[in-house]
């Protein structure tokens, strides 16, 4: 391991979420264009912290161990283009509070621990493409309902140029 590791706090889908994302992403490619995000890749940011000590992950992963919350049900139901940075995206049209509060307590926890991450405000969403183009019509949407019980902590390594996730555990 190098002296730091780009890491960050994700919902990590499983099999069955993992596919209707792929089925959504590559309706939205045919619409828009751009680079798909590889299926391996899909996730959802709650906390992101980038470089981190890498003599620090053990203590990251037993903090995170520690952690717990009641599992709920994630309905993605908006599909978009942010024109800024070619961005496509899945979010939910209206954040449950479940996730929001999901995401304070990590980044509470996280903060307790003394392990920096960005505060910027959380913005819920997967990429699924880049550099994609805006289309004139909305896209369609095929909600994808995600049971949310687990986060994972990831490791983001790059490799030519390209990003490789590397899951460092999933809790609880
Ligand atoms: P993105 O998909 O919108 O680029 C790994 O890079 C993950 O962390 C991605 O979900 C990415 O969001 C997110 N990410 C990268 N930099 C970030 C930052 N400074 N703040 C919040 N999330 C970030």
């Amino acid at each position: 391991m190098s002296e730091v590791a780009r890491v960050f706090v994700a919902l990590w889908p499983d099999a069955a979420v993992k596919q209707q994302l792929e089925q959504v992403s590559e309706r939205l490619h045919r619409q828009c264009a751009g680079r798909l995000t590889p299926t391996d890749n899909l996730h959802l940011t709650l906390a992101f912290l980038g470089d981190t000590p890498a003599s620090r992950i053990g203590e990251l992963q037993s903090v995170l161990a520690t952690f717990q919350f009641q599992p709920f049900l994630l309905k993605l139901d908006k599909l978009g283009i942010w024109a800024g940075n070619g961005i496509g995206w899945m979010a939910p049209a209206r954040i449950p509070r479940e996730l929001n509060e999901l995401a304070d307590a990590i980044r509470l926890l996280l903060e307790k621990h003394q392990f920096f991450f960005d505060i910027k405000p959380f913005k819920p969403h997967v990429t699924l493409l880049r550099r994609a183009r805006p289309g004139r019509t909305a896209p369609a949407v095929n909600p994808v309902n995600w049971p949310v019980s687990r986060i994972a902590l990831v490791e983001s390594r790059l490799a030519n140029d390209k990003a490789q996730y590397v899951l460092l555990g999933e809790y609880p």
